[in-house]
């Protein structure tokens, strides 16, 4: 069991309180006069670089953070964690998912149980699987070549394969092509199978519970669509799925040699590292999803071994409450500065917001203090022109992570500079911003009237994450960074973020509300708005 300690009830929270009287009018400008700032603050891990010197901090914010760290036993938690115990207390499970990328010459137990046979066998099994449908061992129901992977999932079943096939592009095999459909909007699934040569195409069912409402639809779909085509026999040759549930599993019609088991100590948007990602195993190789695994690995040991003063996913956490917490800063914007980044804040928002978004603490009791923050993103540089006025001008402060890429995978000209000049300008201009005095000059006489405009407050903090390159090991450690930095924060917080409660009612409602939709019947207890709304949707169904 998780410790259940208030956090704001801590000496070093009251700490931080005062400090943060302290310190909250003083200038990243003051704190930049230090030369050996960037020194003390930053870190480098192998190809990972993290620096959190333009941050509103002192030597001194570190060292009650770390109080606090130490006041709720953090480190306890961590043992906890790796230990396999059941710390998703919510659902009685572990959360175990460092098991999925540890070697296999090393035990790890979850509730007691060495569970590396198990990981490896279905990895083995991901190998072969892999290998096959890359060298053409194993054919579609015609006897043709795989060509198209179409990935029918949703939530942490589509997220993890999204943003790390987009991020690895460069890593996919020559003349074939990944395809996701999530969304239960007919026109998603319409898209994708308007591209696919069905004779060349795989699905994989990607689906912890394999009941997901959405998902079923499309994968019926897709079964639907495939039967035009080929028998139901032919069925075991391109469906695969990815699940917990076997029986659901095989009443769909999938053969044994295609299913991919994981565990109930995976939660979804934690299991980009299961069978969940058979998908970017397929068009990247299991060789790279192997370096992608040891990547992540990596982070697991870093955050599990190092010291806080330290420890990257630590200090990142500490850094957010910091000013989730006595900045009141209520959100928190990841900006990756390379194109293949893109799905990145995307995945990011479902680790963090369905992690930490929570109102009632370990011991079952509503929150006085804030929790989780609103996480939002854009790669740079196209964020530039869109919304960072706000970030720059505006009335809030946002924390931002900034991540670059040092090495291009596509040099062309000096574009790649440009980028990175925008990724250091930017971080410069938030935490310096244009006094007065540096504006004026600038202006000529008869334009002085727009002067206040032109003024940069600055002292915007950033954090700056520098990837020597974007290959799947680096992508690995960045992943598993954050997925670290979450457990801390929530663990801080005395929240569980394991569980994921706040999406249930809606899909409840959605159950009462579907047969009204489509018959006369009318759904039990609903609200004038709702009734009017369906209403008016049959009426303009019927004109
Ligand atoms: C993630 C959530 C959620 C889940 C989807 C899909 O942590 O649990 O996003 O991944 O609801 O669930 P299935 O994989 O069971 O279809």
């Amino acid at each position: 069991m998780l410790k259940k300690i208030n956090p704001t009830s801590t000496a070093a929270w009251s700490n931080l309180q005062s400090h943060f009287e302290r310190i909250k009018n003083v200038h990243l400008r003051e704190w930049m006069q230090d030369g050996e700032r960037f020194e003390r603050f930053h870190i480098i891990f192998e190809d990972l670089l993290f620096d959190y010197s333009k941050n509103r901090i002192s030597q001194q914010t570190l060292e009650h953070l770390f109080d606090l760290c130490r006041e709720v036993d953090l480190p306890g938690a961590i043992h906890q964690f790796f230990e396999g115990q059941l710390i998703n207390e919510t659902e009685n499970r572990a959360v175990s998912h460092m098991a999925l990328r540890s070697p296999a010459t090393k035990s790890f137990f979850v509730n007691g149980k060495n569970v590396q046979d198990d990981v490896h066998h279905v990895l083995n099994r991901i190998r072969q699987f892999t290998e096959a449908i890359q060298s053409g061992n194993k054919r579609s129901f015609t006897g043709e070549r795989f060509t198209d992977i179409v990935n029918i999932g949703i939530g942490g079943s589509d997220l993890g394969p999204v943003m790390v096939t987009e991020a690895l592009k460069p890593y996919h095999a020559p003349d074939m092509h990944v395809h996701f459909v999530s969304n239960v909007d007919p026109s998603h699934i319409h898209q994708v199978l308007q591209k696919i040569n069905i004779r060349r195409t795989l699905f994989i069912v990607a689906s912890k519970t394999f009941t997901t409402q959405e998902t079923m639809a499309n994968a019926n779909a897709a079964k639907n669509y495939f039967l035009k085509y080929g028998t139901e026999d032919d069925i075991a040759y391109n469906f695969a799925a990815v699940s917990t549930n076997e029986k659901g599993v095989q009443s769909f019609g999938i053969s044994p040699a295609h299913q991919f088991e994981f565990w109930d100590w995976v939660g979804g948007r934690y299991s980009v590292s299961s069978a969940i990602g058979l998908s970017i195993a397929c068009i990247i190789g299991f060789t790279n999803f192997s370096a992608f695994l040891d990547g992540l690995h990596a982070m697991d040991q870093h955050f599990r071994h190092t010291p806080l003063d330290k420890n990257i996913p630590i200090l990142m956490a500490l850094l957010g409450i910091w000013y989730n917490n006595f900045f009141e800063a209520d959100s928190h914007a990841v900006l990756p500065y390379d194109q293949y980044l893109h799905r990145f804040p995307a995945y990011l928002q479902q680790l963090d917001m369905e992690s930490n978004g929570k109102s009632v603490d370990r011991k079952g009791e509503a929150i006085n203090y804030q929790t989780g923050p609103i996480v939002w993103g854009e790669a740079g540089t196209n964020g530039q022109h869109a919304f960072y006025q706000l970030i720059h001008q505006g009335t809030k402060l946002i924390p931002c992570d900034f991540i670059g890429v040092v090495n291009s995978h596509n040099p062309i000209a000096n574009q790649h500079n440009l980028l990175l000049c925008n990724f250091l300008a930017q971080t410069q201009a938030l935490m310096m911003g244009k006094s007065i005095e540096e504006v004026e000059p600038e202006l000529p006489r008869d334009q002085q009237d727009i002067l206040p405009f032109k003024i940069f407050e600055g002292n915007r903090p950033t954090n700056s994450i520098l990837l020597k390159s974007l290959n799947p090991r680096t992508l690995g450690m960045l992943l598993a960074m954050y997925e670290h930095k979450v457990f801390v924060q929530g663990y801080i917080w005395n929240i569980y973020s394991f569980d994921q409660w706040g999406v249930e009612l809606g899909k409840q409602l959605a159950k009462n509300i579907l047969p009204a939709l489509q018959d006369n019947s009318t759904a039990s207890s609903l609200d004038s708005s709702t009734e009017n709304l369906i209403e008016q949707i049959k009426k303009w169904r019927k004109d």
